[in-house]
């Protein structure tokens, strides 16, 4: 009998076992593997470039991630041992985060480094969330700075409490599960520091520069004699009454009849919210006359909002501008009294053209629409604040929370908010 023919029972038994580890396999891959065929439900997912690396003590290295998917926020907890290595930010710009895919990302809204809760762990936690402007490209990478403190070994992990969140199909929002952290994780693993014979440390004190005399002490001049105060005649006899040009000038009642839409309200809302207060502010465009309200506006029927506003006495023959901040929305500057925009929210104007009429004025500027995400409190800024306000309030009901949270009206604090959030984000700052 040949020397590596195996008896009958053992192929029999070797197959068997085949199956049985093949049978795991896909049981444990089901997940992935639904989410990766499933037409409708683009997967994002996140992994480690590197699975082992090494780095000498005192190096600086990267932890790279890349994402698969059309992500558009990714909020990571790494947890890793804060006795070997250490997060290293930037001094310039205060962040160890870097992107190898350039500019997909915007700063980072939290990037923030905490202690274990356990005094007696050394264990430390990177929290990062990071959010995209497009959310177009299915492969991205990025860099987590970090730096080599002594010689041992720690794990990367993922905590549970990390998300990535994409669009749907339908342009809704959703988070994706990240694979375990089994699964995603990293090993590194810190070395003494190769100390070749010819460097010897080099503690070659830089000689500090000598302060020069300071130049910039030169004695300011002393102030000349104020010749504005020149004694201003007494008594000039005022021509009688010589009317002046300005008061010429047309003025009048005026009534703004105002149609906005608000970024991810498309029909009429339940009744509790078809009321929505905002700012609104009519300033000339040579600056001579500015008029401020509080206005509600009340839903329509077709997903418009209308609000009346009558102001008495402005001057008709200047041009004005509009600014609109809504309750939870960023300000929007408006020139004319029937703005329109190709992409949402893309419509911006340098000077305004308005003219009014004394009585009515319609202004339909339902064409554009008021971006939402500067919640209250509000600051004029799209920022970490905002976004973990709603993130932290996901599911809420609440009246109190949906008053802050809740952008598109729909009587809940959910992802579809956060994702118009995310939208916003591109264009993030108040109008002035
Ligand atoms: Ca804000
Ligand atoms: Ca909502």
């Amino acid at each position: 009998m040949p020397k590596f023919a195996m008896p009958k029972k053992r192929h029999l038994l070797l197959g068997l076992f085949g199956l049985v580890v093949i049978a795991a396999i896909l049981w444990y891959m089901a997940p992935y593997l639904r989410n990766f065929f499933a037409g409708n439900d683009p997967a994002i997912s996140a992994e480690f470039t590197e699975k082992d690396i090494t780095a000498g003590v005192g190096d600086e290295f990267n932890i790279s991630m890349q994402i698969a998917g059309k992500a558009v926020a990714f909020e990571l907890y790494l947890n890793y041992d804060g006795d070997i290595v250490e997060y290293a930010r930037d001094p310039d710009t205060n962040s160890g985060f870097t992107q190898v895919t350039t500019d997909y990302f915007i700063d980072p809204l939290i990037e923030e480094v905490t202690d274990s809760e356990d005094l007696n762990s050394t264990q430390k936690q990177l929290h990062l969330l990071i959010v995209s402007q497009t959310g177009q490209l299915d492969a991205i990478q990025f860099n987590l700075a970090f730096k080599a403190l002594k010689v041992g070994a720690t794990d990367f992990t993922k905590d549970e409490k990390s998300m990535i969140a994409g669009k749907n199909q339908d342009g809704s929002a959703t988070y994706f599960e990240l694979p375990p952290a089994a699964v995603l994780f990293t090993n590194v693993t810190v070395v003494e520091a190769e100390i070749s014979p010819t460097t010897t440390p080099t503690f070659t004190p830089t000689p500090t520069p000598s302060p020069e005399p300071d130049a910039t002490l030169t004695p300011t001049p002393s102030p000349e004699p104020d010749a504005t105060e020149t004694p201003t005649p007494t008594v000039t006899p005022t021509p009688t009454v010589t009317p002046t040009p300005a008061l010429l000038a047309k003025r009048g009642d005026v009534k703004l009849v105002m149609n906005i839409k608000l970024q991810g309200v498309t029909r009429k809302p339940a009744d509790a919210y078809i009321r929505f207060p905002a700012k609104v502010i009519l300033s000339a465009t040579d600056n001579s006359f500015k008029k401020e309200a509080d206005v509600i506006f009340d839903a329509q029927d077709n997903g418009r909002w209308e609000g009346k506003w009558e102001i008495k006495d402005v001057p008709l023959d200047l041009t004005y501008t509009l600014f609109i901040k809504g309750q939870k929305h960023l300000m929007k500057k408006i020139c004319d009294a029937n703005p329109k925009e190709g992409i949402s929210g893309q419509y911006t104007c340098n000077e305004g053209t308005v003219k009014l009429v004394a009585g009515e004025n319609k202004l339909d500027m339902s064409n554009i629409y008021l971006l939402a995400g500067d919640i209250p409190v509000q600051d004029g800024i799209i920022n970490a604040v905002d976004v973990v306000y709603v993130r932290n309030n996901f599911g809420s009901l609440s009246s109190e929370k949906i008053a802050r949270g809740d952008l598109n009206l729909d009587g809940i604090v959910d992802t579809q908010d956060m994702v118009l959030m995310l939208k916003a984000l591109e264009f993030k700052y108040d109008e002035d």
